[in-house]
């Protein structure tokens, strides 16, 4: 069995991080470790008041206990890391359990709709960039792309503009990146794969809901993560996590006024099981 470790935060309550990429992941056939680096009541996403505990100093600890053990990992994949110290662990957990032959995965999440989440001040996506540099991949948003690159953020563009991004992603270190959310037409929404090794793009786009709900990102990477870990070809994964977000999103629209609850992604779950069989 393919296993996976996922390094992010545990928000109780909202469906996003763990609480997500744990049962996706699961649910596509895969052993999910995890790392919770923080626990927060909620995500920071429009809840008053939420908690935070800080768990940076178990991840060296977590690292030094697996590696007695010569545990291993067909994926690291990286979410939602709560401050500065978090980033330098995780270079760190990634320098000593990365391999010629598995995948280290990185979703920057800290940001979107041309704004930083809560808590996160612009001192944070060039740390942020650095364990981009390192990946093999990475799946920002063009907010998390715009903050690390330094370049202003755009609520309008055209292909040109988004390959452009693409490419300096992958300047800054990385061997591939994806911009998610991109949307060049208003019925359309979807993402962009830039591979540096053989500088070919690769787009798939599906129908764009006009809403927001939490936490679609972390779906998205979940499942991206999870086909690639199956050894799914990137294309195809890419479609499949686009094509299931949609899902969650079509799912939820019943529910719209409770947007930071997150999806009904759990309603759509047997569908990208019966995807994958087939
Ligand atoms: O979905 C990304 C995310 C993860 N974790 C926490 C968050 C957010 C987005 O707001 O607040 C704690």
């Amino acid at each position: 069995m393919k296993r996976v470790v996922t390094i992010q935060d545990i928000s109780c309550f909202g469906k996003c991080s763990i609480t997500v990429a744990l049962p996706i992941i699961s649910a596509m056939g895969i052993e999910c470790a995890i790392i919770p680096t923080s626990v927060l009541s909620t995500h920071t996403g429009g809840f008053e008041g939420f908690t935070f505990r800080d768990l940076s100093e178990d991840i060296p600890k977590i690292k030094e206990h697996w590696k007695k053990y010569k545990l291993s990992f067909d994926t690291i994949y990286t979410g939602y890391l709560g401050s500065h110290s978090q980033i330098d662990y995780v270079i760190d957990f990634a320098n000593e359990f990365k391999r010629e032959d598995n995948l280290l995965f990185v979703d920057p999440a800290m940001g979107d709709k041309g704004k930083l989440y809560t808590g996160f001040d612009e001192s944070f996506p060039p740390h942020m960039a650095k364990l981009c540099a390192i990946a093999d991949i990475i799946v920002p948003n063009l907010t998390e792309a715009s903050f690390m690159l330094g370049l202003e953020y755009k609520e309008s563009y055209d292909e040109e503009y988004i390959k452009d991004v693409l490419k300096m992603l992958c300047v800054l270190g990385a061997k591939k990146a994806v911009l998610t959310g991109i949307s060049y037409e208003k019925d359309t929404q979807g993402a962009v794969l830039y591979d540096s090794d053989t500088d070919e793009f690769y787009s798939y786009f599906a129908s764009n809901i006009p809403m927001n709900f939490h936490g679609t990102g972390d779906t998205f990477a979940s499942v991206f993560a999870g086909a690639l870990t199956r050894g799914i070809e990137e294309k195809e994964a890419l479609r499949l996590a686009v094509d299931f977000t949609v899902e969650t999103i079509k799912a939820t629209i019943p529910d719209a006024e409770n947007h930071k609850y997150g999806t009904k992604f759990e309603k759509c779950l047997p569908s990208l099981i019966k995807r994958l069989d087939n």
